[in-house]
């Protein structure tokens, strides 16, 4: 970890006592990289059968393997997050206004504008991070075609409330489920909730392909709109039935993603603990506010968002620059709103007056790093950043 920068923010140089740092900046995420001598074999098999996209049987074995893991009924896998949402906004043939969150990240809403739909912003939850079921009705028009909730950082969206909304108004319901991969409630993989739920194996996200994603379906006629979406439409060597895309998954982020896959559980046990850490060792900081996990079956610990309120020594941005300054860098997921971008700050729903909530989120929350090689001695690293931020106030600009 780097200790101090020339910059004017504050290092911990000018704190007291050292502090027991590893020598790399620490980021936000970390994929966690499978055994090299075990992805070797995945690769003699792509050479030997020189598939390398187009359903290949990686891909196909993907979708099998997630498709129980996850225990959903049906998953197709996609090229990456942003394509899939595309892809299900299409299989759903929305248009007119679609009313979703500007919590996000910038891909929710730009699918949407993409798929030449008309975004329309409710805010978010008093004391959460996702889209408010009670304030959706007020924003419903005659153009409205369905809701594009995102079950942000892994915490569920209060499903009963939105579909309960949607039946009323003849509404459909996608997810945007990048965040929420694995985790389920009381009924099981929350992925079932709505009319679809897309998903992202980014990177950075807790299960990855490399680049990926997938839309997570029920019936067999949305399976065959979906697969045939993602291969330009193309039905057989002589019917193009859909104006499709190119977002096919290809064999080498399948292989990656099978052998995520083998140790996933064993990565997610070990988010938990980060998780368990981080909470003891902020509990006693003032202006840092823990939200409590979800009340869920099975989380995925894919982020650790704390909120940096006024009882805070210092600014969020404060806090975020002098983190920065010295050697961790969180992040400010999702600063700005959505709606405080230029393309999108004139819509529906976008002026700040009626996102009063997201907007107090968006100027609080933070990011920790979590990933499962993240050591605990990283972890008291970095609440020991934030404590010294705390303590030293009086010295910032
Ligand atoms: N909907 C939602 C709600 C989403 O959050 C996202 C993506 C999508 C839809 C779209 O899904 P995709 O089309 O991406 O599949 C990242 C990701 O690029 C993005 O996938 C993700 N959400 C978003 C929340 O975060 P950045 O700009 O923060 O990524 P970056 O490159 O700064 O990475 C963060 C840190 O991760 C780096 O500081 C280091 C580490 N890292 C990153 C990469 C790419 C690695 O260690 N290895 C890597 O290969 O957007």
């Amino acid at each position: 970890m780097l200790l101090g920068s020339d910059s004017a923010i504050p290092s911990l140089r000018s704190g007291e006592g050292p502090i027991e740092m590893s020598d790399e900046m620490i980021y936000v995420t970390q994929p966690t990289m499978p055994p090299l001598e075990e992805f070797l074999p995945y690769l003699e098999r792509i050479w030997s059968t020189k598939q390398l996209t187009n359903n290949g049987p990686l891909h196909q074995e993907l979708e099998l393997s997630l498709r129980g893991h996850l225990g959903v009924d049906d998953i197709v896998l996609y090229s990456n997050g942003t394509i899939a949402l595309l892809a299900a906004l299409r299989a759903l043939r929305l248009e007119g206004e679609v009313l979703t969150t500007p919590f996000s990240f910038i891909a929710t809403s730009h699918a949407l504008r993409w798929s030449g739909l008309q975004p329309v912003f409710v805010d978010v939850e008093e004391a959460g991070f996702n889209l408010d079921p009670n304030a959706l009705e007020a924003a419903i028009t005659p153009k409205t075609s369905a809701i594009l909730a995102v079950h942000c950082y892994g915490y569920p969206c209060d499903s009963a409330a939105i579909q309960n909304v949607a039946d009323r108004h003849g509404l459909k319901v996608v997810y945007d489920a990048a965040h929420a991969f694995g985790v389920e409630d009381e009924g099981g993989s929350i992925l079932r909730h709505g009319d679809l739920s897309t998903l992202s194996f980014h990177a950075t996200k807790v299960f990855t392909t490399l680049e990926g994603g997938a839309v997570v379906c029920r019936e067999p006629e949305m399976r065959q709109t979906l697969c045939d979406l993602k291969n330009f439409g193309i039905a057989d060597q002589v019917r193009v039935v859909d104006t499709g895309i190119n977002g096919k998954l290809n064999e080498m982020g399948a292989a990656f993603g099978l052998l995520q896959l083998k140790y996933l559980n064993q990565a997610i046990e070990r988010r938990k603990e980060v998780d368990t850490l981080y909470r003891q060792l902020l509990s006693d900081i003032p202006g840092v506010t823990v939200p409590p996990l979800p009340a869920v079956r099975l989380h995925n610990y894919s982020y650790f968002p704390v909120l940096i309120t006024r009882e805070f020594s210092m600014s969020r941005d404060g806090l975020y620059e002098f983190m920065k300054a010295n050697g961790v860098h969180p992040r400010r997921y999702f600063y700005p709103l959505i709606t405080n971008q230029v393309m999108y700050q004139n819509e529906n729903g976008a002026a700040p007056s009626k996102l009063p909530r997201a907007t107090r989120l968006a100027e609080q929350i933070l990011c920790l790093p979590i990933y499962p090689d993240l050591e605990a001695r990283d972890i008291e690293a970095i609440v020991a950043v934030v404590r010294r931020a705390a303590q030293m106030s009086a010295a910032l600009p």
